[in-house]
């Protein structure tokens, strides 16, 4: 009888010793936002869009005011945020084509394989922009590799942005709905033959949403994109319906992998360019396209919550929201984003200046929203440093894995951010004009490049122009910003910290000496 007992209590410590410090590994679900700033969101102050979900989320869970994406466009940011390594560190990691092959290679270390390897199923739905194949996919035929065979069970994606071509699903390799009889071909060098000249203005005039730069290669359902594709007809995507198939795809991969660990990465289109959200919120805000996709956006993160506590997941699923990369209002199309913006007076990047593509803080500065009920503490608002960067080893360890491949890279753990503790002691955020800056706590550096920038695209911002020449001439030197007493980056302090600038500039190039603009593996 002892015995029995005593073989028993082992079993049981073995058991036990085999479960996490905290219990169940949680599920993770990773709602990934594009092109969305720091202050589009009603948690973070945005007065006329209104997002109940995600505020609610919020309320669950902790609010991080000091999140980062790793870079101001998306391929970089999602390269990191996959791969646990600093784009900036690889050539080749900028907005890609979408006939770009796929710069994340199998075999290398990567979040969903890592997580995959722990027993999760792992599904990506949404924008991919990380390139597919090996640089000459056939578009009729099996895709690979493919986001499947760098560690998703799952994918439905687009291959890269709404506004490139190929305008159609991929779902685990395939597109979607093809027609064998009606192959696509996909060039980004010429058109085919009949392909409307959308620069005439005959032709521009038919257009649903008129471009102002860029965007006038294929014309897709109404639209101008880049690049240009040719048949696959059955396949094309419906702009004004993609949010709900990604929405509907996403609930169904919780609903069948419920009994499993699961990961879902829900990379939301909503909001980048061409910003077709459904009618149903046509007016929803007073912003028009940008403002009203905000909401279709939260709708969706509505769906996907609804779905976790329908199956009574809540407790056990970690739900983190962020972004790719900071706002934007004029991305190439003509629909009204800035002209109804500063009618608003909404702050799209919140209380910082620069967007997208810019490295000033609302370019890489996004929202972070964390909620594990138990685990992450609710109602906080946390300015712990977080970067993307570090999701695959967090999220590796909370799985119960070994980060070790991600910390030999540039991914910090940091669980301890999560449960309300510190984060990072130091960051560094970049452009894809390969411009980079590093901060601590209190201090950002942007070293000086020895010439100054462009005006205009300082400007993306409203809000900016009158600070856009200062900060185009002001590229040419080093800059240091006290971000505590000066988060909208207005006064340069570099010449009265002459040892603060002396640190982080060799921390940056002891970065940099470890590996920049390396070719890809
Ligand atoms: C730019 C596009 C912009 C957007 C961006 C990528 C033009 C003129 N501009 O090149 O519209 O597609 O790339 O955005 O073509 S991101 O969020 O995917 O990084
Ligand atoms: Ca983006």
């Amino acid at each position: 009888m002892l015995r029995l007992q005593r073989i028993f209590t082992f079993c049981f410590v073995l058991m036990a010793s085999a479960l996490p410090a905290f219990g169940r590994v949680p599920n993770i679900v990773l709602l990934y936002a594009d092109d969305i700033g720091w202050g589009d969101l009603g948690c973070y102050g945005a007065k006329v869009i209104p997002t109940p979900n995600l505020d609610r989320l919020a309320a669950k869970g902790t609010r991080f005011t000091s999140g980062y994406c790793t870079s101001a466009t998306c391929t970089p940011s999602r390269y990191s945020l996959l791969s646990g390594e600093y784009a900036w560190r690889r050539q080749g990691t900028g907005v890609l084509p979408g006939d770009a092959r796929l710069i994340l290679r199998p075999g290398r270390p990567s979040l969903p394989a890592s997580l995959a390897a722990l027993g999760y199923a792992t599904a990506v739905v949404g924008k991919w922009h990380l390139g597919l194949g090996n640089g000459d996919v056939n578009w009729n035929q099996p895709i690979n590799p493919c986001p499947n065979q760098i560690g998703f069970s799952y994918s439905f994606i687009m291959a890269a942005t709404g506004d490139r071509v190929p305008c159609v699903y991929v779902e685990d390799g395939k597109v979607v709905g093809l027609d064998p009889q009606d192959p696509i071909e996909v060039s980004y060098k010429q058109p085919y033959a009949g392909d409307p000249d959308l620069k005439a203005d005959a032709e521009r005039a038919k257009l649903k949403m008129d471009w102002t730069h860029g965007h006038n290669m294929a014309l897709v359902n109404r639209v101008g994109r880049i690049g240009w594709m040719k048949g696959g007809k059955a396949a094309v995507w419906n702009d004004e319906t993609m949010g709900d198939v990604f929405a509907e795809r996403a609930c169904a991969f919780i609903e069948r992998s419920k009994s499993t660990p699961f990961f879902l990465y829900y990379a939301s289109h909503e909001n980048h360019v061409p910003r077709l959200p459904n009618s149903r919120f046509t007016g929803k805000t007073p912003l028009g396209p940008r403002g009203d996709a905000v909401v279709a956006f939260d709708d969706q993160v509505g769906r996907i919550l609804n779905e976790i506590e329908k199956h009574g997941l809540t407790e056990d699923t970690l739900v983190v929201f962020s972004s790719d990369n900071g706002p934007v209002l004029d991305d190439g199309y003509r629909d009204g984003s800035v002209e109804l913006n500063k009618a608003a007076n909404h702050s799209p990047a919140g209380p910082f200046r620069g967007g997208k593509y810019s490295i000033l803080e609302g370019g890489t500065r996004v929202g972070l929203i964390a909620r594990w009920p138990g685990h992450v503490p609710e109602g906080k608002v946390s300015d712990a440093l977080i970067s993307q960067v570090d999701f695959a080893a967090t999220f590796t360890k909370l799985a119960d894995g070994s980060p070790a491949e991600f910390l030999a890279l540039d991914g910090r753990e940091l669980g301890q951010a999560l449960r309300g503790q510190a984060g990072r002691d130091a960051l560094i955020s970049s452009t894809q004009g390969g411009v980079l800056s590093i901060r601590d706590s209190r201090w950002k550096f942007i070293p000086g490049s020895g010439k100054p920038g462009n005006a205009k695209s300082e400007a993306v911002v409203p809000g900016n122009e009158d600070d856009a020449a200062r900060d185009a001439r002001e590229q040419a030197v080093d800059r240091l910003f006290d971000l505590l007493a000066d988060p909208a980056e207005r006064n340069n302090v570099a010449s009265l910290n002459a040892e603060v600038v002396q640190r982080l500039k060799e921390m940056l190039s002891a970065e940099k000496a470890k590996g920049f603009n390396q070719p890809l593996p």
